[in-house]
């Protein structure tokens, strides 16, 4: 049977989320089996079920393949600098109190360059929900080693293998203060969908980490086949357990991943605790902002 495709299919055939996509930036600038773009699929699903106003909801990235997500959004976004993603966010966060805030962006931006950044948020319990994700390189950059490189990995700058020990993602976000954690693979897209939803709903620092594969470098240098072949050692490999130890949530090359919600215990925010403090303190003098933001004093 001869398969006919129309060369008019993509103008004549609506994709379910294209209403919440920038279509006219369409084709992006991922590679073929990259996971960054399964994962701004799920995250317009994930706003599709929310039923939030997008007036309301803004997408902050930093630098990197994984940064371009908030050009690709058809929502208020802002493509900050390296590693300023979260400080950006902070500022909206904080002078615009009604928007829902989304970090979107990877794992040398947000805790290699931007790791200060990340652990603070989450120590401050800033509302927003940061969504990073890890390809266990720079990608853009050309493939150098990171902050979540698996010991043994082969990387541009490792090539005889990588010995730093990297980071555990949710034990981090966890033990630094983040009242919702949880972790995921490209492969993971129903389940990633239900927890950026989850998320979205929650307050506070809300960390998804999604573990997506980088075909061209990460799988290359370390002869792991294609993105597809990744997807079958995802599903070989995830373990799921919500409500697991993130501290045992390590991820060895070429070992299990730990996946789940690891955290789900909210607790007051930057903001909460600021207003509460400031009432107990100033009592009828303290006027707190008001919800769209802007000038506290009529002067
Ligand atoms: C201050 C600064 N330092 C370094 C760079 C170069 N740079 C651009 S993207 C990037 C790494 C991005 O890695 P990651 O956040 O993991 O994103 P990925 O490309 O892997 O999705 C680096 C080092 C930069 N743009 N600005
Ligand atoms: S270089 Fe890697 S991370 Fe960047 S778009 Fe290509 S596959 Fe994705
Ligand atoms: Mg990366």
């Amino acid at each position: 049977m001869t398969i006919e495709i129309r060369p008019d299919y993509a103008e004549t055939v609506e994709h379910p989320v294209s209403p919440y996509l920038r279509m006219e930036r369409i084709p992006h600038v991922w590679c073929p089996g990259c996971g960054i773009g399964t994962v701004v699929r799920c995250y317009a699903s994930a706003l599709e079920k929310s039923g939030l106003d997008l007036d309301k909801v803004a997408v902050v990235s930093g630098i990197g393949c994984s940064g371009r997500a908030a050009g690709y959004l058809k929502l208020d976004g802002f493509h900050t600098t390296h590693g300023r993603a979260i400080p950006f966010a902070t500022g909206l966060e904080l002078g615009r109190p009604e928007l829902t805030v989304t970090v979107i962006s990877g794992d040398g931006d947000l805790v290699g360059i931007g790791g200060n950044h990340f652990i603070h948020a989450a120590r401050r319990n800033l509302d927003m929900l940061v969504i990073l994700i890890n390809n266990f390189i720079y990608g853009m950059t050309g493939g150098q080693n990171g902050p979540t490189t698996p010991l043994d990995a082969k990387t541009s700058t490792m090539p005889f293998g990588n010995f730093e020990i990297p980071f555990n993602l949710p034990h981090l976000a966890a033990s630094s203060g983040a009242p919702y954690v949880a972790r995921w693979t490209s492969l993971h897209t129903r389940r990633l969908t239900w927890s950026m939803e989850e998320a979205l709903k929650r307050t506070g620092f809300r960390f998804i980490e999604v573990i997506a594969p980088c075909p061209v470098l990460y799988l290359r240098l370390n002869k792991l086949g294609e993105g597809i072949d990744r997807m079958g050692y995802y599903h070989d490999n995830a373990e799921i357990r919500n409500g697991a130890d993130p501290g045992e949530a390590d991820i060895d090359f070429q070992g299990k991943i730990l996946c789940g919600v690891f955290v789900d215990k909210p607790r007051p925010t930057y903001r909460e605790l600021m207003e509460a403090h400031y009432r107990e303190v100033l009592g009828d003098e303290y006027i707190p902002m008001p919800p769209e933001g802007g000038m506290l004093h009529d002067e």
